[in-house]
């Protein structure tokens, strides 16, 4: 039987593209599914749990959602689980925990960035980065083997990277992530603006140039509070420019540099693209500690380096 003219093509699964595409490692590839099996739990939970704090605090001394214990619950389970985690960073943890010295992999992640944003219905999501062996203090952004972000939003997308291209999916409605888009890319001149912690523009004169040059060039603004949502729009629209940068409330910019700024920027050079902390390319910053804040620069590689020129 012809099938129906109109049937969509049939969509490539993530544990596909793994195999055949990306061709990984077995171990890192379950590993990768595993996760994905957490951000569906994940992305469930965002719809049925109520939203509100939790009455406790991370060691940013932020207060945590009880939409963040549950997501750090849901994929700290699935690491122990899957026998390949040697030890995880963790956004909600103040030290790097060991699980099996013995296993293939580390994993630094995010379990659920811009969760303040729950109760106003925004896009919010999870970040993790990959590495292999045990260690991950003194390990640099260049030595992740993957890099993947979670965007729970009206649909639920995955993106990842094994060092072969930037890849996306879709999370259907049987529960499998199914290919979107294959080799996302950046171009190297942005048309959108995403610019965070505004504080800094107070002190730090070169970010007050560069936000006056985006609006004198009438760049569009693209903010909506979220890390994940505000990166993924360029990786989605192939182009822009996203910033997080310091001034006296936080001197080094509000993000972290082992589960924000290291997994988006190895995302962000996979596709062409660049990330700096205003000086270097945030791939060559060794991780001194679990809770080291970095300067975010990423999007298109020209706005990048025009951006770095006028904070220097
Ligand atoms: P600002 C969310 O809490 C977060 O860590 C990132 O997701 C987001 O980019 C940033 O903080 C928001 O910072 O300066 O807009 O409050």
């Amino acid at each position: 039987m012809n099938p129906s003219p109109s049937a969509p093509a049939e969509r490539r699964s993530l544990n596909s593209h793994l195999y055949h595409v990306s061709k990984a490692p077995d171990n890192l590839r379950h590993l990768i599914l595993d996760i994905s099996r957490a951000a569906k739990y994940i992305s469930y939970a965002i719809q049925t749990t109520e939203a509100g704090l939790s009455g406790t605090v991370n060691m940013f001394g932020e207060q945590q959602e009880k939409l963040d214990i549950l997501s750090d619950q849901l994929i700290q389970e699935h690491l122990q689980e899957s026998r390949l985690v040697a030890s995880f960073a963790c956004e909600e943890h103040d030290s790097v925990i060991e699980l099996d010295p013995k296993a293939s992999y580390s994993v630094v992640f995010d379990p659920l960035d811009g969760s303040s944003l729950v109760d106003v219905n925004f896009a919010i999501g999870s970040i993790f980065g990959i590495y292999a062996g045990k260690e991950l203090i003194g390990r640099k952004p260049s030595e992740q083997v993957a890099a993947l972000y979670v965007l729970y939003g009206p649909r639920t997308i995955l993106i990842y990277s094994t060092g072969k291209g930037v890849h996306e999916f879709l999370l259907n409605d049987v529960g499998e992530f199914i290919l979107l888009r294959e080799n996302l890319g950046i171009a190297d001149t942005a048309k959108n603006y995403s610019p965070g912690n505004l504080r800094a523009l107070e002190d730090n004169p070169g970010y007050k140039q560069a936000l006056d040059q985006w609006l004198k060039e009438q760049l569009t603004l693209r903010y909506s509070g979220c890390l994940v949502a505000d990166v993924h729009h360029i990786f989605s629209k192939g182009q822009g420019i996203f910033t997080n940068i310091g001034g006296s409330k936080y001197p080094r910019g509000k993000l972290r540099h082992v589960f924000e700024c290291g997994p988006f920027a190895y995302l962000a050079e996979q596709a062409g693209g660049a990330a700096s902390d205003g000086k270097k390319a945030i791939i060559d910053l060794p991780i001194e500690a679990v809770d080291q804040r970095c300067p975010l620069i990423i999007g298109s590689k020209k706005e990048v380096e025009r951006v770095c020129k006028m904070l220097q």
